[in-house]
């Protein structure tokens, strides 16, 4: 696939061609955006995991999650090269809502986003669906499909989600790199549509 002709303001490596580019994983509560940031890493990520404790099970809502025993404090950091041109940044973010007053500081930036979701428990992500457009952050839907989900057709949860049309929606499993890798390069390809775009009509 492609992804060279990508136009972005990311920064050249010293000596080479290879773009940086920030993205973040973010979504609801439990969602799968740490293990995303860790399947799919090229480094050893950094992550800020705290143990869920029975004093804050009134905050953490677990229902869905009830195996949970870490929650991300603060955020995850791993890096992948999608090619010989191309490094992304990923800022996983935390989900719990006492620590969403990170996000604005955090999504400085990003040029794109990853939303993840659990359709077992769909509302946990509309609250960072909702910052994206906010922020005025390009991002795809990922669907994190774990064992227990029902199948949905995509379009269900696009509409349940009120996603509009030009936006990608994509199944995954966020233990797997490969298929985490495929998200990554739907947001690429994303970002590279919505550049065309804006091309155009200039
Ligand atoms: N079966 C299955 N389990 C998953 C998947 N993704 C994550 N998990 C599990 O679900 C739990 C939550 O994953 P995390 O990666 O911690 O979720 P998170 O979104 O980072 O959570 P917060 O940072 O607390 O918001 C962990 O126990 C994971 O092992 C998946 O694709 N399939
Ligand atoms: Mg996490």
């Amino acid at each position: 696939m492609d992804l060279n002709g990508f136009d972005h303001p990311g920064r050249p490596a010293a000596g080479g061609t290879t773009r940086s580019v920030k993205v973040m994983i973010a979504g609801g509560f439990g969602t799968g955006k740490t293990t995303m940031v860790r399947s799919v890493s090229d480094i050893k990520p950094l992550t800020t995991e705290e143990t869920l404790t029975q004093a804050s099970a009134d905050d953490d809502h677990l229902i869905g999650v009830a195996d949970k025993t870490e929650t991300t404090v603060s955020l995850d950091f791993g890096k992948i090269s999608l090619n010989d041109s191309l490094m992304l940044y990923l800022f996983g973010t935390p989900g719990q809502e006492r620590f969403w007053f990170l996000w604005n500081g955090l999504f400085e930036g990003a040029l794109g986003a990853v939303v993840l979701v659990d359709t077992r428990r769909l509302a946990s992500s509309f609250r960072a669906i909702e910052e994206m457009e906010r922020q005025d952050v390009p991002f795809v839907v990922a669907l994190n499909v774990f064992p227990d989900s029902k199948e949905y057709p995509v379009e269900e949860i696009r509409d349940a989600l009120d996603i509009p049309a030009h936006i990608p929606v994509v199944a995954c499993d966020a233990r797997d790199r490969a298929s985490s890798r495929d998200v990554l390069v739907a947001l690429i390809h994303h970002l590279k549509d919505r550049s065309a775009v804006a091309l155009e009509s200039r």
